[in-house]
């Protein structure tokens, strides 16, 4: 596996960065997930867009343009001869002293890896998740942006602990308000009346590229969509629910909190839009 850091390629052994780089002393810096669907990097510019939105948003300085980060991103693919897969892209605030202030840090640092991917496995597409509310709650909006993909996941990752000791592989996190927010790395959805309906930007959420796809693919679709704030008592009432993510794709879940959602199985305008997104990606 070759690992790209900073213009050049690294065997993986050897792909190193300081210890003194602020992504890893104070989790200072952003990201990005991406899948690669037959040798095509997918929604690539919308990737990088967002990339580079999370660094506005955090003042740090990709040190390089768009396109030469999208041509990094397919020539890593391609040294790595990944057809079907995912691409981690990084960019860290760079090594500094020990301390805050980002003006006492320097070269940041942009690396790729270009991986197999682990998927959900097969039966939960056949049979659907079952989900938990968890108790820690996301990031106050006001605290930390969630639209921010930052190396900072402590919010998700103590949501995912609580959701893994109760048996799930994945957990529902409400916000500040005790709204239905996102799972710990998907967006949700729900099915009700034939209305397609996901929280908005504003429940402090992470805006989702697969979720921005899917809201697409079913306004094409003919189902009413509705980006409006959303209760567990909706999930518990639904027909039906989903989640969506750059791993997951589509994913039925069955069940919450030990409730089952609709008829217990994988509904109808679930099983509709993740044929449709899997013709998106694949075609
Ligand atoms: N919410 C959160 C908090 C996420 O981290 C999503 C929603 C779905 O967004 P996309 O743009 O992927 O539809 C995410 C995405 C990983 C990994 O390796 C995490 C994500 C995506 C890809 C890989 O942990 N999270």
């Amino acid at each position: 596996m070759k690992i790209y850091i900073s213009g050049k390629l690294f065997d993986k052994d050897d792909a190193k960065i300081s210890v003194f780089d602020h992504g890893l002393l104070y989790g200072d810096g952003v990201f990005e997930g991406i899948r690669v669907y037959g040798g095509r990097v997918f929604l690539h510019q919308e990737h990088i867009d967002r990339l580079y939105e999370s660094a506005r948003a955090i003042r740090l300085e990709i040190p390089m343009t768009k396109s030469a980060m999208i041509e990094a991103v397919n020539s890593t693919v391609a040294a790595n001869g990944i057809t079907d897969g995912y691409v981690r892209l990084v960019v860290t605030r760079g090594a500094g002293s020990l301390g805050l202030d980002i003006r006492r840090t320097a070269n940041p640092q942009v690396i790729i890896i270009a991986d197999t991917i682990t998927l959900y496995p097969k039966e939960i597409y056949e049979e659907g998740m079952k989900l938990v509310t968890v108790s820690t709650m996301r990031n106050h909006p006001a605290a930390l942006s969630a639209r921010i993909k930052s190396l900072n996941y402590l919010n998700n990752i103590l949501a995912k602990i609580e959701g893994t000791d109760a048996g799930c592989v994945e957990a529902l996190m409400l916000n500040h308000k005790g709204e239905v927010a996102e799972c710990t790395g998907d967006n949700i959805f729900l099915v009700k009346r034939r209305v397609v309906w996901t929280p908005p930007i504003e429940a402090g959420i992470l805006e989702g590229l697969t979720r921005n796809a899917v809201l697409s693919l079913a306004r094409e679709a003919g189902y009413t969509v509705q980006e409006l704030p959303m209760t567990r008592h909706d999930i518990y009432t639904a027909a039906e629910c989903f989640l969506t993510g750059t791993a997951a794709e589509v994913v039925p879940v069955v069940s919450l909190d030990g409730r089952s959602i609709g008829d217990g199985k994988p509904g109808p305008v679930t099983n509709d839009l993740l044929a449709r997104f899997q013709k998106l990606t694949r075609q």
